[in-house]
């Protein structure tokens, strides 16, 4: 068959073999601390279908340094060191998943400049991440109108069928199926097409301090209550949640409940299973304390154990260089054969 992506499960060109199993790639930036939002949108979704699937995550820094007021060389690698840890504390196993930084494996920044040359600047202008994250600035880098193509480099290298992603991202997969697409029509069958798989839960967290927004890492440095890190004490998670935003009024109406109650019952519900109905039924009539401190308690209850890993990890850095340098090794296998074949099809390369 050919790489368009309308039979998901099948071979995927050269580098796969007619029984493999669906290829997901996903990552995350290096750009602040990860969240309660990266957790249940993107980080603990790509934990739990390991064995079914071929995994590749990527800690993505070369995205992270698209806004270029905000790097700090020294930090930007301690971040890269922590959220790869924190990958293998939330439950990826590096011997089942292939964990590595993208910037160890140099075919993304190469493939991305092919795609580069292929794709109308139109298609980037139109993207809303690139809209929200331009406006109010005087002046934007390149990169940032640029990340989808990175981003396209990234999951087309791979030949990946499926990327979870948060409700957010579901814009910049459609994209790289357009990029693929276009690419595949000019110089010959080359991509596999993929699909963006978002979570049933845990889609979209919004934060504590407004439901109106995602909560995110660069929120999340401006105002404390916003969003819990992965990694804060238990003072801090308690102060961000017990002053989350709720309705008006003292007793919970589930009929009458808010984006800001919405969104802590979605939390609740994410961690702990429990239908969102079935929640609003069981703290209906009470104060908005009695669910929020549940929530703190299904939060803590999600969070220890990862902490507790992360620092064993954090105590042994030499395991974890080896772990990346392992996944790198991999992961550039693949990426070079992708990289020979598009190379090939347009014409340049030894
Ligand atoms: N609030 C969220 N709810 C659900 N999913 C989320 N994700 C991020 N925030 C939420 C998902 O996490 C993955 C990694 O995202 P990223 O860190 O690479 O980029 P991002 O979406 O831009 O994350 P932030 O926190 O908003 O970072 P900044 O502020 O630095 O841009 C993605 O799958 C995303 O959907």
């Amino acid at each position: 068959m050919d790489r368009t992506g309308t039979e998901p499960h099948g071979p995927a060109g050269p580098t796969a073999s007619a029984e493999r199993r669906p290829r997901v790639f996903s990552g995350v930036q290096p750009s602040g601390d990860l969240h309660l939002g990266t957790y249940l949108g993107a980080l603990r979704p790509w934990t739990e279908r390991q064995d079914a699937r071929e995994n590749v995550f990527c800690v993505v820094d070369l995205h992270a340094i698209t806004v270029p007021e905000a790097i700090d060389p020294a930090r930007l690698r301690d971040k890269c060191r922590e959220v790869a840890a924190l990958y293998l504390a939330c439950g990826i196993d590096p011997d089942r998943s292939t964990v590595f930084v993208q910037s160890h494996v140099r075919e993304h920044a190469e493939l991305a400049w092919l795609l580069n040359c292929t794709t109308p600047l139109g298609w980037l202008y139109r993207m809303t991440q690139f809209k929200s994250k331009s406006e109010g600035r005087d002046s934007v880098s390149v990169g940032l109108l640029d990340y989808p193509v990175l981003q396209a480099a990234d999951i087309l290298l791979y030949d990946t069928d499926l990327v979870p992603v948060g409700e957010d991202q579901v814009q910049h997969v459609e994209l790289t199926r357009d990029i693929a697409g276009r690419f595949n029509r000019l110089f010959g069958d080359t991509f596999r097409l993929p699909k963006a798989e978002i979570p049933k839960s845990g889609a979209r967290v919004m934060g504590f301090d407004d439901p109106e927004v995602k909560m995110s890492k660069s929120l999340a440095r401006e105002r404390d209550r916003h969003a819990v890190p992965l990694l804060a004490d238990e003072k801090r998670i308690k102060k961000t949640v017990m002053s989350a935003v709720t309705d008006s009024g003292r007793e919970f109406r589930p009929e009458h409940a808010g984006p800001g109650v919405r969104n802590l019952l979605g939390v609740h519900a994410s961690l702990t299973g429990d239908a969102v109905d079935e929640l609003a039924e069981r703290f209906a009539g009470g104060g908005y304390g009695d669910l929020k401190k549940a929530v703190l308690g299904a939060i803590l209850d999600a969070l220890g154990p990862i902490q507790e890993r992360y620092r064993e990890l954090a105590d042994d850095p030499a395991e974890l260089d080896a772990i990346l340098a392992k996944g790198a090794e991999r992961a550039r296998t693949t990426a070079a054969e992708t990289m020979a074949r598009a190379s090939a099809a347009i014409g340049v390369g030894a």
